[in-house]
């Protein structure tokens, strides 16, 4: 995904990461690059611009110069910009209404009819709604209505559309069909059209007239050049858009010119289409893609997968265990399963942000190692011994573990060593003696 303006960025971000210390004129260089870079990829001028204009103004007067961690900053302000021109932040869809009416338009083959089916898909599968209807509302193309029909029936979705060759009767029948069937979200698939036409122009007029709906949404080919921003200017001024949706950025498509609509127009990018399949759609949020041009690794992602994999209840507990000093061994174990869910700890490290290059895997298998032996040797503890964990001193205990285990009484003593490291770190942090740093447990 715009891989072209990702490459050009994260080569000028390495450059600023590897210098020692950074000084006007460097920020300068790397800021002709970026405009370059940004241009090349087919951004706006007017936001290349600004853009460039407020990482200067914000790198030379946070008074880096000969700071600390001056690297970070200059960075930290290239995310801060890039996120700001992005749509500074998520703009979630609420379906509060029901039904909520959502009415699809844009150019020829921007993706309409794949995204209205994309839409409900993913509304279904977030819960968000429960029955969805699909309204073929193009009249115009021949098979229009029945390729919406046939990605209607592939998602199980309820579709609607009429004979007559009329859009905006069409989208009032759809109405009351979707009175009767229940459906509690509409989406509207509207006509094509190579460029603005104003006859064409007055039926989406005259259909938001009649359905009154609540997102009206552009849909915009991340492979548009300079002139879709005209095209999505006239569509705002005519039926005043609620958001814009990107597809095809799973393409090489150079993506500038639609990422540039946001700012220009003040319509945010709701969603982007990564895919042909259905299950093509994400929420666009402008941090994350801000971090994913500068290359700075996509540690949300990471935390969305452990929020999904990861028992939010058990986490709360061991944090206040851990808090209130009274961390036993049924809680290191749960904690050890928990981090062995999100997969193999290689894995996990290399989506941290600057550690993909970095990572000692020798030191990591001996971390892996040592969590395969606490496992096995605390399955062979009694409850009790795992709640109190002095009771593992007591040597006839420690006889009948290490046979139930099949462990050495090297291995348990350095479980009971590390167990008892942990616990006092923990105490110590809860009650302010100790900072926490990386790589005290
Ligand atoms: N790779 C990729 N292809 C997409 C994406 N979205 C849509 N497409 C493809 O783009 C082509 C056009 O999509 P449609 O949904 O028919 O576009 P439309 O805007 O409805 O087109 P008209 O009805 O003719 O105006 C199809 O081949 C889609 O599969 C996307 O996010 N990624
Ligand atoms: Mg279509």
């Amino acid at each position: 995904m715009l891989d072209f303006i990702q490459k050009r960025m994260q080569k000028s971000m390495d450059k600023i990461n590897k210098k020692m210390s950074i000084n006007e004129e460097d920020i300068l260089e790397i800021l002709r690059e970026v405009k370059l870079a940004l241009l090349e990829a087919d951004v706006s001028l007017e936001v290349v611009k600004l853009f460039t204009k407020q990482v200067k103004e914000k790198a030379l007067d946070s008074k880096i110069i000969g700071k600390l961690n001056q690297q970070q900053t200059v960075i930290k302000i290239f995310k801060d910009e890039l996120t700001n021109i992005l749509g500074k932040k998520t703009c979630e869809v609420e379906l509060k209404k029901i039904p909520t009416k959502i009415m699809m338009v844009g150019l020829q083959g921007s993706g309409k009819t794949t995204t209205a089916a994309k839409l409900a898909t993913f509304f279904k599968k977030k819960k968000l709604c429960q029955n969805p209807l699909l309204v073929g509302d193009d009249i115009y193309r021949p098979a229009a209505r029945e390729q919406l029909k046939q990605l209607a029936n592939q998602t199980q979705t309820d579709y609607f559309t009429h004979d007559e060759n009329n859009a905006v009767l069409i989208a009032k029948k759809a109405l009351e069909f979707a009175e009767k069937s229940k459906n509690d979200l509409i989406i509207i698939d509207t006509a094509g059209r190579l460029a603005i036409d104003e006859i064409l122009m007055q039926e989406l007029r005259d259909i938001k007239k009649e359905i009154h709906p609540d997102y009206i949404f552009l849909v915009v080919d991340a492979m548009s050049g300079q002139d879709v921003i005209n095209v999505a200017k006239i569509f705002h001024e005519e039926l005043q858009l609620n958001g814009t949706i990107i597809t095809k950025l799973d393409s090489d498509a150079r993506g500038g010119a639609a990422l540039s609509i946001t700012h220009l127009l003040e319509v945010p990018i709701v969603f982007i289409g990564v895919g042909e399949k259905l299950s093509g759609l994400e929420v666009f949020h402008p941090d994350r893609m801000a971090e994913r041009i500068l290359g700075m690794g996509d540690v949300l992602t990471l935390i969305e997968k452990a929020s999904e994999e990861v028992d939010e209840k058990m986490m709360k507990k061991i944090g206040y265990k851990m808090v209130s000093g009274k961390f036993d061994l049924n809680d290191l174990m749960n904690s050890l399963q928990q981090i062995k869910k999100l997969g193999k700890m290689k894995t996990i490290l290399k989506m941290i942000p600057g550690l993909a290059g970095k990572i000692d895997e020798a030191k990591i298998e001996e971390a892996e190692e040592k969590f395969k032996i606490y496992t096995y040797l605390i399955n062979s503890m009694t409850e009790i011994e795992k709640k109190i964990p002095k009771l593992l001193k007591n040597s006839s205990r420690k006889e009948r573990i290490l046979k139930g285990s099949g462990r050495s009484a090297r291995e348990y003593n350095m479980l009971v060593t590390d167990f008892e490291r942990m616990a006092k770190q923990m105490k110590d942090f809860a009650s302010g003696k100790l900072q926490m740093k990386p790589g005290m447990i």
